[in-house]
């Protein structure tokens, strides 16, 4: 069937349904391209994940058929534009199981988010001496933004730890908790070492102390379900390039009663009620925090790439990511002189190693030979490097597009690093 995901039944069992991975493949045309005459073997799926023509299609018809500026037209082109790209904001608030699609904002990804909760609610509500913790994984998008504003407001950045297995310490992150504690902003997967953080009970011990928590969910939304409500969670920061959709778009899930007394921060078209020279009104979230014209494609295709990721079910996906993970623990703790950074007891499919010897720029140009993209460097994540004592690692990580056989050609071209600097 033209257009609907590859999801198999298993006879007989109606709640367990295996991804089929060869009609998957199908979906998305860069994996028939070759590299060095290879098959492509993308393994780079924590930075960005491939699209489906599912979402590379809905794209194009857009600008072929529909295109026009949102929300201001009252012409056919303007109004079927805006249709689509709010039903794209319905469709998130379903993803996330938000109350409302008046909880989204649409941003330009994590990032966005993150500085927009920073600027907005870290300005208006922090003040000298109040603390936000951060953990020690957190990618640099969600560490310099606190800083900015420790270097305006003078508030203290506090740092939750892990163990030399890459596991969270929950029972120290809840020592750093005081009453001072106003923000706890805090990775959902670490995109460096695929740690999964304990969400609810951060949650849980952060507002027993008072603090508002943000949740970095760039490297959770592709791969497990997210219910915001269940996890009680203040923000929910995503970007849709890791979901299959498109970059330059994203979102920030947040609760009503925040997003309503939040001031905006950026000013312009779109975010305001009535402007006059002496006196402006803004809009009611979420369009208070979306000045100027959005990126309207964009969006369409993110309500397309929900729409796929959905249809293949995110407890199929994950299904399949576990298998490929475990088997890629065992092939890859197999590979003489490799040491896994990798190995919390809940973890997601990101594979961070080191090989003895070899700087992990040579093993990423080594099995790029052999048609594998992996990605090798600090991963915008520095402190957590420097918690191990390395400056880079390799890392390869999964999607659902991606087999054991592709893992096997990965473990070869591995063999061959060991032979050049073994
Ligand atoms: N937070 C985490 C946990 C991430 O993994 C990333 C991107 C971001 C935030 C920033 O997302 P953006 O879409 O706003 O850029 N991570 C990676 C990565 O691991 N390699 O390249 C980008």
């Amino acid at each position: 069937m033209e257009g609907t995901a590859a999801v198999n039944l298993a006879p007989g069992d109606n709640s367990t349904a295996a991804l089929d991975v060869e009609r998957v493949r199908r979906d998305f045309p860069i994996l028939q391209e070759t590299v060095y005459d290879r098959p492509l073997v993308y393994f780079d799926n924590a930075a960005s994940v491939q699209k489906p023509r599912q979402v590379i299609e809905a794209m194009s018809e857009a600008y072929e058929t529909y295109y026009a500026n949102v929300h201001r037209g009252v012409h056919h082109m303007s109004q079927r534009s805006t249709e689509v790209f709010e039903a794209g904001r319905e469709k998130v608030a379903r993803f996330l199981n938000a109350p409302s699609p008046d909880q989204i904002v649409l941003t330009r990804g994590t990032t966005e988010s993150i500085n927009l909760v920073a600027a907005s609610y870290g300005r208006a509500f922090l003040e000298e001496g109040d603390e936000v913790i951060l953990s020690v994984m957190e990618h640099h998008s969600n560490i310099v933004p606190w800083q900015l504003l420790r270097d305006e407001l003078g508030i203290v950045i506090k740092v939750a730890p892990i163990d030399d297995q890459a596991n969270f310490l929950l029972d120290d992150f809840a020592e750093l908790l005081s009453p001072r504690t106003k923000l706890v902003a805090i990775t959902h997967i670490s995109n460096a070492l695929g740690t999964v953080v304990p969400i609810e009970a951060v949650v849980r011990l952060a507002h027993e102390a008072g603090a508002v928590v943000l949740v970095d969910g760039a490297q959770a939304v592709a791969h497990m379900e997210i219910d915001v409500q269940a996890l009680d969670v203040d923000f929910y920061a995503f970007s849709s390039h890791k979901l299959y959709g498109p970059t330059g778009i994203g979102g920030l899930y947040g609760k009503a009663e925040l997003l309503e007394r939040m001031p905006p921060y950026q000013g312009g078209g779109e975010m305001i009620d009535v402007v006059t020279f002496e006196k402006t009104t803004y809009k009611e979230p979420p369009h208070r925090f979306e000045a100027g014209t959005p990126a309207i494609v964009e969006g369409i295709g993110l309500g397309a790439a929900i729409d796929y990721v959905s249809a293949l079910g995110r407890e199929t996906i994950a299904a399949h990511e576990s298998g490929l993970t475990e088997y890629a623990g065992e092939r890859l703790s197999s590979v003489e002189g490799l040491k896994l950074h990798s190995r919390a007891k809940e973890r997601a499919s990101i594979m961070a190693f080191e090989m003895a010897g070899a700087h992990p720029h040579d093993i990423g140009t080594i099995v790029d030979r052999a048609g594998v993209a992996i990605r090798a460097g600090h991963h915008c994540a520095q402190p957590v490097m420097e918690r191990f004592g390395v400056s880079a690692t390799a890392r390869a990580s999964f999607g659902l597009y991606n087999t054991r056989e592709e893992i096997d050609v990965l473990v070869d071209a591995l063999g061959r690093v060991k032979e050049i600097f073994g």
